[in-house]
């Protein structure tokens, strides 16, 4: 009878597999144990189930603790320098988001700050926000450029976000937001800029190897749903896949064009539309939610999420951790605003930060699971039952992380 040769075998777990299918459930499995070897899960199942014939270098007992699969952030700004508590204060008295933006604050404010920083500075700023996350159970974050709109500082965030998965044992991966807003050198010009996004600075970027995805700011703050199309017309020529900011403060019909492009996703999404719907249904694309940037300005036009759930669109929740509509380094938090303010439940909650996080990502083959020949990237949780990650506000019970099978530190 051949033999099972573990690295490591975690026993007395509680498994929340996240693999059932839609929207639904935990994938529950009490009385759980685990094994990994060469950093990919060899075996998942009731203790009771485990073979006889298996030798393994580590035996870790959880305990009794949860074991879900490590959370995944999939849509960050985390890369950025300088502050905006300016502008929450001036929002307080009275401005808008889109007022500020308007005026050269907002977005361009941390341009500013972010091609004034140095690149050691930009990555020391960075680090300890995605530290934050990591204490929380996260093993994937998503980084997008965006507060570059040069080629040169484009290339530095994207560069920090590289350094960061090369720093930490998390994985990153990087989005070329180029078409965020349009930088002062082209004020005026935004078709001009476009050209310049397709033509000079995302070509370079992915040359460099700094571009894992394409994104794109589809409101009329920002750029058209033509500009945004050449942008993707861009993309896929290179291979990349594409993303796009769509339907955040009105519809502008991005969420049709991202799922047209067999885009990953479409996020914000407050006002998206039927027809958005259906467009991502068919395509397959995911619904990226982003609570807390609704709930940092104070948005009342909520994401149809019944819709959404009904046409059995995946949903993944993020953080959309940036200094202006979410300064956020919880993602905890969001899967808690998900449910109180999108009424999600919290089993969708979890799969929004588990397995339609990786999709989102393009990694549904290999993260966001608790599945034989996936990565071992896990959480350990002192919780009751999975509901508690989305239930307390402020608590961290995460109390040890999994990476490649590895069990690492969890920052701060
Ligand atoms: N939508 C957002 O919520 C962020 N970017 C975007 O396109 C906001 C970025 C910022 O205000 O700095
Ligand atoms: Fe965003």
């Amino acid at each position: 009878m051949s033999v099972h040769h573990w690295d490591a075998l975690w026993l007395n777990a509680q498994l929340a597999t996240m693999t059932d299918g839609g929207n639904g459930g935990y994938g529950e499995i009490s009385d759980g144990a685990l094994a990994v070897k060469d950093g990919v899960i060899a075996w998942v199942g009731k203790q009771s189930d485990l073979p006889t014939n298996y030798q393994t270098l580590t035996i870790h007992d959880a305990n009794g603790a949860w074991i879900t699969p490590a959370l995944i952030d999939c849509h960050t700004h985390i890369v950025y320098a300088g502050n905006r508590s300016n502008e929450f204060e001036a929002r307080l008295n009275g401005a808008t988001y889109a007022h500020i933006a308007e005026q050269g604050g907002g977005i361009l404010s941390t341009v500013r700050a972010t091609r004034m920083a140095g690149e050691d500075e930009l990555f020391n700023l960075s680090l300890p926000r995605v530290r934050r996350l990591m204490s929380e159970g996260v093993g994937v974050i998503e980084i997008k450029s965006g507060y570059g709109l040069d080629l040169d500082t484009e290339a530095k965030m994207l560069r920090v976000a590289r350094r960061i998965g090369e720093t930490l044992p998390i994985t990153v991966k990087t989005t070329f937001l180029g078409a965020h807003a349009l930088p002062p050198e082209f004020s005026d010009n935004a078709d001009g800029y476009i050209e310049h996004v397709c033509d000079v600075m995302l070509p370079s970027l992915f040359q460099a190897g700094l571009v894992d995805a394409v994104d794109a700011f589809c409101e009329h703050i920002a750029f058209s749903l033509i500009q945004t199309e050449r942008v993707f017309a861009r993309a896929r020529a290179l291979g990349l896949p594409v993303k796009l900011h769509a339907e955040q403060l009105s519809d502008q019909g991005g969420a049709s064009l991202v799922a047209q492009y067999g885009g990953l996703s479409a996020d914000h999404l407050e006002y998206l539309s039927p027809a958005g719907i259906a467009a991502m249904q068919r395509a397959n694309t995911v619904a990226t939610l982003l609570p807390s940037a609704f709930y940092y300005l104070r948005e009342t036009k909520l994401p149809p999420i019944d819709a959404l759930r009904t046409a059995g669109v995946p949903m993944a929740v993020a953080t959309d951790c940036n200094p202006g509509t979410s300064p956020l380094t919880s993602l905890l938090m969001a899967m808690n605003m998900a449910c109180t303010l999108f009424k999600l439940t919290p089993a969708e909650a979890l799969a929004g930060t588990t397995r339609h996080a990786a999709q989102a990502l393009g990694l549904a083959q290999s993260h966001g699971q608790l599945r034989v020949g996936m990565r071992a990237d896990f959480a350990l949780w002192d919780i009751t039952r999975p509901a508690d990650l989305s239930y307390a506000m402020g608590a961290n019970p995460c109390v040890g992380l999994v990476l490649g099978g590895l069990d690492v530190e969890r920052g701060d």
